[in-house]
């Protein structure tokens, strides 16, 4: 009889479960992640906390399910910008992409190009309970061009501070070891174990 517990993972991301499952893998090996691609609707709210918040307040309300389940809402964030895209990432890389973003640094040097990825995971342990958030960043620099073909998203124009590659040039337990998904998730882990 296994004694694994199984954890749902609400995503319509299929890069992301690959991430979340190797990490879970990697670090705990007593939990199962079950993939439910549930689309539910992109919110546009002004903090990413708000967004994982709100979209599992959501999820628990439209489909009335009863087990423990986590979703969760990531964005780039570029000081220089003003915070831009921040928690309107998905509607920016769907309109403007890695391109867009470079040619809105194009004249940034320096510390102008510094930049944050930012996961916040919302996890509802019950029906009845509002869900609990857990954050993860990972610091780094919008590169000069588009490098690498792993990851996704944003991953080829984001180097994480210290290291030459962009995370598209990493492999996924690479990333893995500090990037702000798996700071989140480690995070929640912590919390259930
Ligand atoms: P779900 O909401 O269904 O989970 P999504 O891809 O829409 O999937 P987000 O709203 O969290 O996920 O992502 C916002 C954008 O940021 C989207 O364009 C992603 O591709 C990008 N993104 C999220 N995490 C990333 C990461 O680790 N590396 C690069 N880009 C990332």
């Amino acid at each position: 009889m296994s004694s694994k517990r199984e954890l749902i993972f609400i995503t319509t991301n299929s890069h992301k479960v690959k991430e979340i499952r190797d990490f879970a893998d990697a670090e705990s090996g007593n939990i199962t992640i079950v993939h439910r691609d549930y689309e539910y609707p992109e919110l546009q709210l002004d903090e990413i906390e708000a967004v994982a918040r709100e979209s599992a307040n959501y999820v628990r309300e439209k489909t009335g399910i009863e087990d423990a389940f986590f979703l969760e809402d990531s964005g780039l964030i570029i000081p220089a910008l003003n915070g831009f895209p921040g928690p309107f990432s998905a509607f920016v890389f769907k309109t403007i992409g890695n391109d867009g973003i470079l040619n809105l640094m194009a004249d940034k040097k320096g510390e102008a190009r510094k930049a944050t990825f930012k996961t916040v995971v919302a996890f509802c342990e019950a029906p009845s309970k509002t869900p609990i958030l857990f954050v993860g960043i990972a610091k780094g620099k919008i590169a000069e061009e588009i490098r690498g073909c792993g990851g996704f998203g944003y991953d080829p124009i984001f180097e994480f501070e210290g290291a030459e590659e962009t995370f598209a040039e990493m492999s996924t337990e690479e990333k893995n070891r500090v990037s702000h998904r798996s700071r989140a998730f480690g995070k929640l882990l912590d919390y259930i174990s």
